[in-house]
């Protein structure tokens, strides 16, 4: 007799038979999302802990967020920008003054804005800095992530992302994170526009530098000249328990990256911010994207933005993150060797005793109901929607240490 393959086990293969192999996803097919919670296509409810790397801090299936993509949908979705639209100009304005920028250029995935950022950074360094043309350099920092396109693998210290894809952007200087020396060293080199980095690093490890480091980024940058441009992907939008990371020592920089929750999970919308000096060194003509700033994008995108504020999702995840790491840290197993975070971006990192892996734990994890994903091999990010309230975020502790304490017994 046949086996009947579950539902499944049929789309996992479709994905293998037909798809490209460039990922190797958790054996779960996920088919229904709403709030912190998605179900598999056997009907089966899992807690989100991985928020589609925080795309989704406002919840899956926002009906907010919803009702502006529907609303948008039966009117026009897209007019490329050889001509205006109703939406792009209100969006723009309320997306400046939401962060306090003189200007936006959207974009629609986080690569292409920080592209933007890097042709931003050059632009400026020849055009107010003075650099000699084709000499701008810009300084990025080791284990970052900033996407999968030749310009950002050229800065990444990972063998994964880069490997086999040379050869790469010239004018990168690469410093380690989380050190100022290094940084003020890098920059007495008149030629560097610009340091871009994440004010935390996610894929990194969700890596939290020491208190002060970025004022003193701040304050380096500024004394030489240099756009101190932060990749908020992944970090912005409410995700460590402020707006942007950077709020969290009150610094501001030149060039502002935004994505992911900017559409809270609808549909790829992405921002570089930044003031009249910098944004007007590029004319018309010279930038720009076929779905760049589309209506579609500009109203999803003013609902994503007033849903953080007015549902306080940042405060809530300052809270939520503080009870979730407390509750982590009382896990007694010798498989946790670190428990690290800032609001609900947090991270897990695990001793590998007895051949058991992180992806081990995180397979026990999605048996209890909760998914998360390993990152680095050894380290689980957590990362689950913003919206997640206290009874929800105290079961899926219990989960994690219930899956964690699950090969202690063993
Ligand atoms: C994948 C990682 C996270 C980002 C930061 C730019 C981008 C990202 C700080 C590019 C995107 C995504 C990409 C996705 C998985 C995920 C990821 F694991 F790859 F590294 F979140 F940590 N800057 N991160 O985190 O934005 O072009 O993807 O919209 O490539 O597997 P994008």
């Amino acid at each position: 007799m046949i086996e009947k393959t579950s539902i499944s086990e049929e789309v996992m293969f479709l994905e293998l038979r037909y798809g490209a192999h460039n990922y190797h996803p958790l054996p779960v097919v996920l088919s229904l999302g709403e709030g912190v919670f998605v179900w598999d296509v056997e009907g089966k409810k899992y807690f989100d802990f991985l928020a589609a790397y925080s795309a989704v801090n406002q919840g899956h299936r926002h009906p907010k967020i919803i009702a502006a993509l529907i609303k948008q949908a039966s009117k026009i979705t897209l007019t490329s920008r050889a001509f205006y639209n109703d939406s792009l100009g209100n969006y723009e304005k309320y997306i400046t003054q939401y962060f306090g920028y003189d200007k936006v250029l959207p974009m629609n995935t986080g690569v292409e804005a920080v592209e933007t950022a890097v042709k931003l950074a050059r632009r400026w360094g020849y055009s107010v800095k003075g650099i000699a043309e084709n000499q701008a350099k810009i300084v990025w920092v080791e284990n970052n992530f900033h996407g999968r396109t030749l310009s950002s693998i050229s800065a990444s210290t990972d063998p994964t992302s880069y490997g086999g894809f040379g050869p790469f952007l010239p004018g990168y200087v690469i410093i380690p994170f989380n050190d100022l020396d290094a940084l003020e060293h890098a920059l007495i080199d008149p030629n560097v526009c610009a340091f871009i980095f994440e004010p935390i690093q996610g894929e990194g490890g969700v890596i939290v530098p020491y208190v002060g480091y970025l004022n003193g980024v701040r304050k380096l940058c500024t004394r030489n000249n240099v756009l101190m441009v932060a990749d908020e992907i992944q970090t912005g939008l409410g995700r460590t328990g402020k707006i942007l990371a950077c709020d969290h020592e009150n610094v501001r920089p030149d060039i502002l990256i935004l994505g992911k929750a900017l559409s809270g999970g609808v549909l790829p919308v992405s921002a570089v911010l930044a003031d009249d000096e910098i944004m007007l060194t590029i004319n018309p003509g010279e930038h720009g994207s076929t779905y760049g700033g589309n209506p579609l994008a500009c109203q999803v995108a003013v609902a994503a933005l007033e849903v953080l504020k007015d549902e306080a999702l940042a405060e809530n995840a300052e809270r939520m993150g503080e009870i979730f790491r407390e509750k982590l840290k009382l896990i007694n197993s010798p498989r946790i060797a670190v428990v690290r975070g800032k609001g609900l971006f947090n991270a897990i990192v695990i001793k590998s005793l007895n051949g058991i892996s992180a992806w081990d734990i995180c397979i026990k994890m999605m048996e209890n109901g909760l998914l998360a994903k390993p990152t680095q091999e050894n380290i689980i990010r957590f990362a689950p929607p913003l919206v997640i309230n206290e009874e929800q975020i105290l079961k899926a502790a219990s989960i994690v240490k219930e899956s964690i304490l699950y090969f202690d017994a063993r």
